[in-house]
């Protein structure tokens, strides 16, 4: 197994560059590995392999395409899957992830980290505490945390994230249940904490202009990619957007 870089173990550059190993191809011909992720702070748009949107079987695709779109961090989420299904699909996935060095982070079970090298978890404000899931994981992943309000975005930094997902922004079918904090907070939130925020829910190519004005520098796009009649073009064009601040 190789080794992984996350925000916390090294800086932005090295981070892509560490590590770098060669093995032979199918064919013999020596092929360099990208051994190493992409660092948190370079991640400026997350995709989620959400399978309430897309079948099981169509993952792997779909996963092909957001890396092609150049989404710099990818999810898999499945809320009525097994853990054993998650695993399985956890493994193929992390196969496609790891070649493109974009860092793979599994939806609410830190057991999945434990049986696949995936880079990190995400946990939600019901879930266990980041403390457990580092805990459980027993080796150094990064952990993400769902944050509904400026006071939870303090104390998930203040419980240990390594990110932050700030929303639902505006009303979305993808988390019908809680009510959407709007713009008015992003601002707010990057001058409170110092880890990277990710900005989330019912965010579109049509609104994302105005999540930037706001404030954002980093957001999660889960239906607008999964829907998008191209979803390579999709993810450009955001991703466009989001690194025109650079
Ligand atoms: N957490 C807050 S909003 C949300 C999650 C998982 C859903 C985002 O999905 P979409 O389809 O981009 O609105």
């Amino acid at each position: 197994m190789f080794a992984v870089a996350t925000a916390r173990c090294l800086p932005a550059a090295a981070g892509r560059q560490a590590h770098q190993k060669i093995r032979p191809d199918g064919a013999g011909r020596l092929q360099p590995i990208a051994a190493s992720v992409k660092t948190l702070t370079d991640c400026r748009l997350y995709g989620i392999v959400d399978l309430n949107y897309i079948d099981a079987a169509e993952a792997v695709r779909v996963a092909g395409k957001l890396i092609e779109g150049h989404v710099d961090l990818i999810q898999l989420r499945g809320k009525q899957e097994s853990i054993d299904e998650l695993v399985d699909l956890a493994t193929e996935l992390h196969e496609v992830t790891r070649r493109s060095s974009i860092p793979l982070i599994v939806n609410d079970h830190a057991v999945i980290a434990k049986k696949v090298p995936v880079e990190g978890v995400h946990v939600g404000q019901e879930d266990d505490p980041i403390a457990v899931v580092r805990d459980k994981v027993g080796r150094h992943v990064i952990v993400g945390k769902s944050t509904h309000s400026l006071k939870q975005a303090r104390a998930a930094q203040d419980e240990g994230a390594d990110y932050i997902g700030f929303g639902p922004i505006f009303a979305t079918p993808t988390k019908p249940d809680y009510q959407p904090i709007g713009l008015a907070d992003i601002k707010q939130v990057h001058v409170d904490l110092a880890l990277p925020i990710f900005c989330i829910g019912g965010i579109k190519i049509g609104n994302l202009g105005q999540v930037i004005a706001a404030g954002a520098q980093r957001v999660v796009i889960v239906s607008g990619l999964l829907k998008a009649p191209d979803i390579v073009d999709y993810a450009r064009a955001c991703k466009k957007l989001l690194i025109a601040d650079l």
